[in-house]
């Protein structure tokens, strides 16, 4: 039986059809409605819907029995979560994994803090696949994982971080920089997981070029790049173009946000996941 893989939703997964992974939703709540991050969301519908909402939103994160639901008695788990400093979902999965092995001792249990999102949430699991397909046996593939999660990186570009700091995800001062128009927060997922800023870009083509610098910074050099984005294709495309033209063997993805990201990156954001040092 292959490795049960579970990641919440920030991982953009929700409409996977593999059925070695299964994606447990996290919510987005306003004062009229709620939305499940699952296969069933409209997404493009709920951003158009926050857009011209005026009111209160939040988020919830899966608990401890949404995600022993997804065990589905498998003897290998291995959980996958956005980073436990912004949210609960790991301290969720860490409650199911105790709930699960009192029922199944036998049963081998890891939960995977990404310190991150998005892309860089895809790039664990893909590199579980691989490290699995190479017949590692569970405790030393949680290892390597480890190690392979040191060399990964996230970063975005933003053009609006309202719903982070209505939610105190950030603070408010560092949020207005992204409420100027034309103006994108650029940043990346701090190595104990927070959302750091690193510059202020004015425009499409600075944006573009600041967030390349600071790939290569990273040590990127043509791996596996994961290109989220919340309604800018054009953005992710060009991007993807320019990383091509230096590394024409680049192995990049481009997607659009599930619901979870969408609601925090708004409209215009990316999320970048890649392989570097
Ligand atoms: O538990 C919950 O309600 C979820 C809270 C999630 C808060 C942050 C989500 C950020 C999503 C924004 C850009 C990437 C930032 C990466 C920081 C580690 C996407």
């Amino acid at each position: 039986m292959p490795i049960r893989m579970i990641t919440d939703s920030s991982a953009d997964l929700a409409t996977a059809k593999e059925e070695w992974l299964v994606s447990v939703p996290l919510r987005i709540i306003t004062d009229e409605k709620e939305y499940t991050d699952d296969a069933q969301l409209d997404v493009r519908t709920m951003v158009d819907e926050l857009y011209a909402y005026r009111g209160r939103s939040s988020t919830s994160c899966p608990n401890a029995g949404d995600w022993l639901d997804a065990f589905g008695g498998a003897s290998e788990v291995l959980c996958f979560t956005i980073t436990s400093n912004l949210s609960g979902s790991y301290a969720a999965a860490e409650d199911a994994k105790q709930l699960y092995l009192q029922e199944h001792p036998e049963a081998h249990v890891y939960v995977v803090d990404s310190l991150s999102t998005g892309g860089e949430m895809r790039l664990l699991i893909e590199k579980a696949r691989e490290l699995e397909a190479e017949g590692l046996p569970f405790d030393a593939l949680c290892t390597a994982l480890e190690a392979y999660k040191k060399t990964t990186h996230l970063l975005f570009a933003l053009e609006s971080m309202k719903n982070l700091a209505n939610n105190g995800r950030i603070d408010r001062v560092s949020a207005l920089a992204a409420g100027l128009l034309g103006i994108r927060a650029v940043g990346q997922a701090s190595t104990v997981g927070t959302l750091e800023l690193l510059k202020k870009c004015r425009g499409k083509k600075q944006t573009q070029e600041t967030l390349f610098e600071l790939m290569l910074e990273r040590g990127y050099r043509g791996e596996k790049l994961r290109i989220a984005h919340c309604e800018n294709p054009e953005a992710a495309d060009a991007l993807a173009e320019a990383v091509k033209k230096r590394f024409p063997l680049a192995d990049i993805q481009i997607y659009s946000c599930g619901a979870l990201c969408s609601f925090y990156a708004e409209r215009g954001g990316l999320i970048l996941g890649f392989e570097g040092a």
